[in-house]
């Protein structure tokens, strides 16, 4: 039974002209249509050559149409595929013909909102074809049509059952209440929360990876004026997106550029030099700059290694940078003068006891971006900086929103091993354990919010 009585209609293939323009129908009313537009319902699931009819029965176009009666189709409702001629003039007149039959033009991403609706894929892999089709690389659409096929939901499902299996454990522990302490303490509870935690944490280093090659890194290059940002910019682009001149300050705007890195995007920005200056353009430049930073995966700080042998330029601006956000040290122009490293970062990084920590974790590298000399390293870095581990198969696409939830889940189980240790109530434990489960049902849709829905498939294209 359906859930929806309107029919939707819209063209599946990209707007302007083409080989071939499809004009997808799904719901109730497909057979109607399609059998005023052709004069009879074509065989399911064949490919049946045939006129399209105007209401005067005039042919508006000729080709190919497909008919998939539910449950057996992409909406799991009754859909008609039309392949005509791929003019945007013939495309619109299919339309409007299917409207002027008792469709409706659809909304972005409805095709597999109705999917989702009528339990033809989950959640996760309803945003995986969002995923597939905006894949950026191959390693990306390998991935996005591995979570399309169920390959995430598959591991997001085991961890639901492992926990579902827990908290009936402890339930009884409740239900039978005489020696609870006992049923807590006990080993075999401990193993398996121990069991379900580590499920949790792999889940999370994959979905890790695949939403760093689905939604990319975001690294933004700061530093002084002249330092060699635009140049390093220019060098990993692989072309002059920026201007480079030997005067400072030649950086005003925030320049983005989009590259891949071992198939993983990564958008670079490009920004004003950091300084004192009063110039007003230089300032908001600096503002920007500064905002920017703030919304990055990682900030690669360049310092002339040959002008600022002392990185004093890093000393002076570091109280100022993003708190959380790290942050690479790049010695840049490396063929004038080699840096002293690490010593020197360590001394240059120096603002006393509090900032011990930072210091440890500040990663640095030297590198010329006028030769090219320490490029692969820092290609490297990013990526391994940002915890992607290469490999060749396995990879699954996934989102933000899956990796924030994975973060409620493993706080949650991180709680109810904390009450399991403490011997605390059986209560406690069932709690955490049910609002793991209640964050990990997000991502495949359960009980999820009609709001939220509305987000995820208003990001789609029309016709998918
Ligand atoms: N020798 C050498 N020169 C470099 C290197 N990188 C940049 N330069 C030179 O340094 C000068 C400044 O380079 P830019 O890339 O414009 O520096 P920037 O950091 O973008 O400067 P602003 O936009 O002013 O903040 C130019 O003359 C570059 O040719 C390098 O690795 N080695
Ligand atoms: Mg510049």
């Amino acid at each position: 039974m359906p859930l929806n009585a309107d029919t939707i209609v819209a063209a599946a293939t990209p707007p302007g002209r083409g080989g071939v323009g499809i004009v997808r129908i799904s719901g109730p009313h497909a057979a109607v249509i399609a059998r005023a537009l052709m004069g009879r319902l074509p065989e399911a699931r064949y490919a049946t050559h045939s006129r399209f009819l105007a209401s005067d029965g005039e042919a508006i176009d000729a080709g190919l149409a497909l008919y998939f009666p539910a449950p057996h189709s992409y909406t799991g409702e009754d859909v008609l595929e039309l392949q005509g001629h791929g003019g945007p003039v013939l495309v619109e007149a299919l339309i409007a013909r299917a409207v002027e039959l008792g469709g409706r033009r659809a909304q972005p991403g409805e095709f597999t909102q109705r999917a989702y609706l009528n339990d033809r894929i989950d959640l996760a892999q309803a945003e995986a074809v969002a995923d597939l089709i905006d894949a950026g690389s191959e390693a990306a659409a390998r991935a996005a049509l591995r979570s399309l096929q169920g390959e995430f939901s598959a591991r997001v499902r085991a961890l639901d059952e492992a926990l579902a299996q827990l908290r009936a454990h402890v339930e009884a522990t409740i239900d039978f209440p005489t020696d609870e302490i006992d049923h807590l303490a006990d080993g075999a509870l401990a193993a398996r929360l121990t069991d379900v935690r580590g499920q949790c944490a792999a889940l999370q280093a994959t979905a890790r990876q695949g939403r760093m090659l689905t939604e990319g890194l975001t690294v933004v290059i700061a530093g002084a004026p002249n330092a060699g940002k635009s140049t390093l910019l220019n060098r990993l682009a692989g072309h002059e997106v920026a201007i480079v001149t030997a005067v400072p300050g030649t950086t005003r705007d925030v320049l983005r550029e989009r590259i891949l890195i071992e198939g993983v995007p990564v958008l670079l920005l490009d920004t004003a030099g950091l300084r004192d200056s009063q110039d007003l353009i230089e300032t908001e430049g600096m503002r920007r700059a500064r905002e920017a930073m703030a919304q990055a995966d990682r900030v690669l700080f360049l310092v002339d290694a040959a002008a600022d042998p002392q990185a004093a330029a890093f000393a002076g601006e570091r109280a100022q940078l993003p708190a959380g956000v790290p942050v690479t040290l790049v010695w840049n122009k490396c063929d004038l003068r080699e840096p002293r490293l690490p010593a020197g970062v360590a001394e240059a990084g120096a603002a006393g006891a509090a900032d011990a920590r930072a210091t440890a974790e500040l990663r640095h590298l030297a590198v010329s971006a006028k030769t090219g000399a320490g490029l692969d390293a820092l290609r490297s870095h990013l990526l391994e900086a940002a915890g992607f581990q290469r490999q060749d198969s396995g990879l699954l696409s996934a989102r933000r929103r899956h990796l924030e939830a994975l973060g409620v889940t493993s706080t949650h189980l991180d709680a109810a091993a904390v009450q399991c240790r403490a011997n605390g109530e059986g209560e406690l434990v069932a709690e955490e354990l049910r609002a793991a489960q209640r964050a990990l049902g997000e991502i495949t849709g359960a009980g999820t919010a009609d709001e939220l829905l509305g987000r995820i498939f208003a990001s789609f294209c029309i016709g998918k």
